[in-house]
């Protein structure tokens, strides 16, 4: 069949929209005719050149939508059910699986294949030139093929155009504060970066009950926003990690945060620097950015480390139990105690796409932007 979607053919291009072919699901597979896609970092990170991504490639990994064919010995799904499609899949039975860490499943040694599960691909353009997957999801399309495994199963009534986000960034964010580390009553946390993931380790950060919650940003618009989703305090970054380390610890007793999150993913020997140093003696320092591949470090002390007994651990989707996680994140979400919609600063249509990766990369234009197909 025929879909719309946004080719990345290659890094710091812009994104193609073109009609391509798609063929059906294949054993264990699903097509879903997307709803909304959220656009987020990790994208950018792929445009830019980041990380060893083959193209050309249909990028988007946060969507939605709603499940228009089965592939034979799918028996979770039906036409007709809503599904949030989430960025990684998890078979189930590898160690990992059973091990109750899901987000580090077997599968995901293929994640930058581009290709399915199988090895094989679903998509080329209209002209049968080669076109790769993203994450297995590929959701800047109007329809995707995914397997079932890449799927959580929601309520028909639940508004598809806003839970797209929990494929990935508000799940990754949330997951940090919550799953990562579990951040409890009266504890002081420090989160550098109040974009789509930040402010959702912001909110899991405020709904249990952290007494001081410190936000850095580059952009006074986020630290706004950050307010709205539960900051207590909030410092501009001006490049100066050493003034910025210095309001942390007059905002914490002269001591640091118990747990300091980076979750910025750039400019790391700045940010994960703010993290460990405003993270106080004995305290976690998580690290949710994922960097240019060829990063050489980071910037910790071998010094402070041990002297100061921190720990500095690194997260993936938020170490979320998605197909268990995402469903109770729905269920907060509807009860009104976990703020979506704040978090989505503008619609757009596929065909805006860039405009939707410029204001990314302005950083002080939205949170979220999302993509909506129907
Ligand atoms: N200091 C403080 N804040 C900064 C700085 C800085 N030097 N530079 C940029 N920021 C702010 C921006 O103003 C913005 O508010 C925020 O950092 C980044 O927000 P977004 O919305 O652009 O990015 P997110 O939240 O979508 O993604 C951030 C990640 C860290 C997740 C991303 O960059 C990344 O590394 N992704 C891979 C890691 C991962 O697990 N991803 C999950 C699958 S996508
Ligand atoms: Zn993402």
């Amino acid at each position: 069949m025929k879909s719309k979607a946004a080719i990345l053919y290659e890094p710091n291009a812009p994104l193609v929209i073109e009609e391509i072919e798609i063929d059906p699901p294949q054993a264990g597979e699903l097509l879903v005719k997307m709803s909304a896609t959220g656009i987020c970092h990790s994208d950018l990170h792929v445009i830019q050149g980041d990380w060893p991504v083959p193209m050309p490639t249909v990028l988007g990994h946060e969507g939605a939508g709603v499940v228009e064919q089965v592939g034979e010995g799918v028996t979770r799904f039906n036409k007709g059910d809503h599904v949030i499609l989430t960025f990684l899949p998890a078979c189930g039975h590898c160690q990992w699986c059973h091990r109750g860490k899901p987000n580090l499943c077997d599968l995901g040694a293929l994640l930058l294949s581009g290709k399915m599960l199988d090895g094989s691909s679903r998509i080329k353009t209209a002209g049968g030139g080669e076109l790769n997957h993203w994450l297995f999801i590929s959701t800047f399309s109007e329809y995707s093929v995914v397997p079932e495994l890449s799927a959580v199963k929601v309520a028909g009534d639940v508004p598809l155009e806003k839970v797209c986000l929990l494929g990935c960034g508000a799940t990754t964010g949330f997951g940090a504060a919550w799953r990562t580390v579990q951040v409890g009553p009266g504890d002081s946390v420090l989160v550098v970066g109040a974009g789509g993931l930040g402010l959702n380790t912001i909110q899991a950060a405020a709904i249990s009950g952290a007494s001081k919650i410190i936000a850095v940003d580059i952009h006074e618009e986020k630290l706004v926003l950050a307010k709205k989703f539960g900051a207590t305090h909030t410092i501009v970054n001006n490049h100066d990690v050493t003034a910025v380390v210095g309001q942390v610890m007059e905002l914490t007793e002269g001591v640091g945060a118990d747990y300091g999150f980076e979750v910025v993913g750039e400019d790391t020997d700045e940010t994960i620097a703010i993290a460990f140093n405003g993270t106080v003696k004995g305290g976690t320092t998580v690290i949710v950015g994922v960097a240019k591949a060829d990063t050489p470090g980071i910037p910790v002390s071998p010094f402070v480390l041990p002297l100061f007994a921190k720990t500095v651990k690194g997260t993936l989707f938020g170490n979320a139990q998605f197909q268990y996680d995402i469903p109770k994140l729905v269920g907060l979400y509807m009860e009104g105690k976990m703020k979506i919609d704040e978090l989505i600063g503008q619609e757009l249509t596929l065909e805006q796409v860039n405009k939707g990766f410029d204001d990314m990369r302005a950083g002080n234009k939205v949170a979220r932007s999302v993509i909506r197909f129907d």
